[in-house]
């Protein structure tokens, strides 16, 4: 297949480009370097260095003899995103091109506009671009589990059979974010889901859950396919913060008391998921959802298990939750779809927080711990930025 990935250049783009290429298909990447620029703005980084894009796409081709292509620019310019749909032709589109922090998004209006301006204009364009150059392009958008927030009901995989006064319908799984972030990909996937009914085009909302890790076998190969790794208090995910914490003998910073449980998944499942829906499409007209995580732990067990797995001491510390979110609740997650289409998933296991540990030693003088703490504050329209 012809697959054309948004975001290419980010944590999750760049390693389903390789896994993709290396899977036989025919890859290029589209990117704005958007997330290099926030690592700017912030005065942060990656723990693992990374390579420009175009050094890392010539070192693939290098070992491999897999050409990726690579298209630079803004996805919220309509004439460039036609530009490149029209210019690569691809079968299938993975659209992982969004600013993704809920932090980032919760600083003030000026983030909070860009946040979602660029992710619903963005994702807008794609679809026209679908529409008006080839309705037959399967899209294949992240979306994320948080959009759900914490129902005190199952939740289930994107849509639900409803009894009202005695009628039946089936429709879309009511949502209840905690993030602007997160409300974006709720507008996202509603403008999707139109786009289905009345364009007839086909397409997949992925709702993924936290990632983890740093590493798939195509990444490893060389230090210049590194994929990024983020500590600090606006992009660092949360077991992934962790890990670096324990290594740095800092302690693992559990907002509120920890039971606030999420769904999550290893970055090599990642990869899997992506490459089994592009390879298994959806119907034309069909909006589709898969629920993409692998795992429900609350973060309390996630420290807990850092704790355990570490070789030095690791001290946990509560604090104030800088977040609204609810601390204890109902959290049961139908995920099928993926099984089904034949994935296998790695859980989170002793072995691969150990394999963490060790990269984040390597680069462990990389680290400004100062960018650990949190200072989004969700109770206050305007906060200082990390640092
Ligand atoms: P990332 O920020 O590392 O990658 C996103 C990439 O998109 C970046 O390289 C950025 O420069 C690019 N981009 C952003 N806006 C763009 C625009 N307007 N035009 C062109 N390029 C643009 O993020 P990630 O962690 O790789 O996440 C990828 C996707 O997966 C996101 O949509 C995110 O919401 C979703 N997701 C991530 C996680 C996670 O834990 N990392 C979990 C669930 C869902
Ligand atoms: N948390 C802590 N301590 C920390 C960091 C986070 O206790 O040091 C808690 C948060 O309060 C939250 C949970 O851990 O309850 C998850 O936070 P996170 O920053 O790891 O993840 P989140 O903000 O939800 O966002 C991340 C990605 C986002 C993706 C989402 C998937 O940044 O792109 O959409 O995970 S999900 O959570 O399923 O919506």
């Amino acid at each position: 297949m012809k697959i054309l990935i948004l975001g290419g250049d980010g944590y999750l783009g760049w390693p389903t480009a390789l896994h993709l290429s290396e899977a036989g298909h025919d890859v290029a990447v589209v990117d704005n370097f958007a997330r290099r620029g926030y690592d700017h703005e912030m005065g942060t980084g990656s723990l693992v260095p990374i390579e420009p894009l175009q050094v890392r796409i010539r070192a693939w081709h290098e070992l491999t003899g897999q050409f990726i292509g690579c298209y630079v620019g803004d996805l919220t310019d309509a004439e460039f995103t036609h530009h490149v749909v029209r210019d690569f032709e691809p079968d299938t589109i993975v659209h992982f091109a969004e600013q993704r922090a809920a932090p980032y998004s919760m600083v003030d209006r000026k983030h909070a506009v860009y946040t979602q301006v660029n992710n619903v204009v963005g994702t807008l364009n794609v679809l026209y671009a679908i529409a008006e150059i080839n309705p037959d392009i399967h899209l294949v958008k992240l979306g994320t589990m948080g959009a759900y927030g914490e129902p005190n009901i199952d939740i289930e995989e994107g849509w639900i059979e409803i009894e009202h006064k005695g009628r039946k319908d089936r429709v879309l799984f009511p949502k209840r974010p905690g993030s602007f972030y997160h409300l974006s990909k709720v507008h996202d996937s509603h403008n999707i889901e139109f786009a289905c009914r009345i364009w007839g085009i086909r397409a997949t909302d992925l709702n993924q859950g936290i990632v983890y890790g740093q590493q798939t076998p195509q990444t490893a190969r060389d230090d210049r396919l590194a994929t990024r790794y983020d500590y600090d208090a606006v992009f660092g995910t949360v077991l992934n913060r962790f890990v670096i914490q324990a290594v740095l003998g800092l302690p693992l910073t559990v907002y509120g008391n920890g039971g606030q449980v999420r769904g999550i998944i290893e970055i090599r499942d990642t990869v899997r998921c992506l490459q089994l829906a592009c390879e298994n499409p959806a119907a034309r007209g069909e909006f589709r959802v898969f629920n993409q995580m692998t795992q429900s732990l609350s973060v309390m067990q996630m420290a807990q298990t850092v704790a355990r797995v570490c070789p030095d001491k690791v001290t946990i510390e509560h604090l104030a939750n800088p977040r609204v979110e609810e601390e204890r609740h109902h959290y049961n997650v139908v995920h099928s779809g993926l099984l089904e289409l034949g994935l296998e998933p790695h859980l989170l296991s002793d072995t691969l927080i150990e394999s963490l540990l060790v990269i984040t030693k390597r680069y462990a003088h990389r680290v400004r711990p100062e960018a650990m703490i949190p200072t989004v504050d969700w109770r206050r329209a305007s906060s200082p930025i990390s640092l």
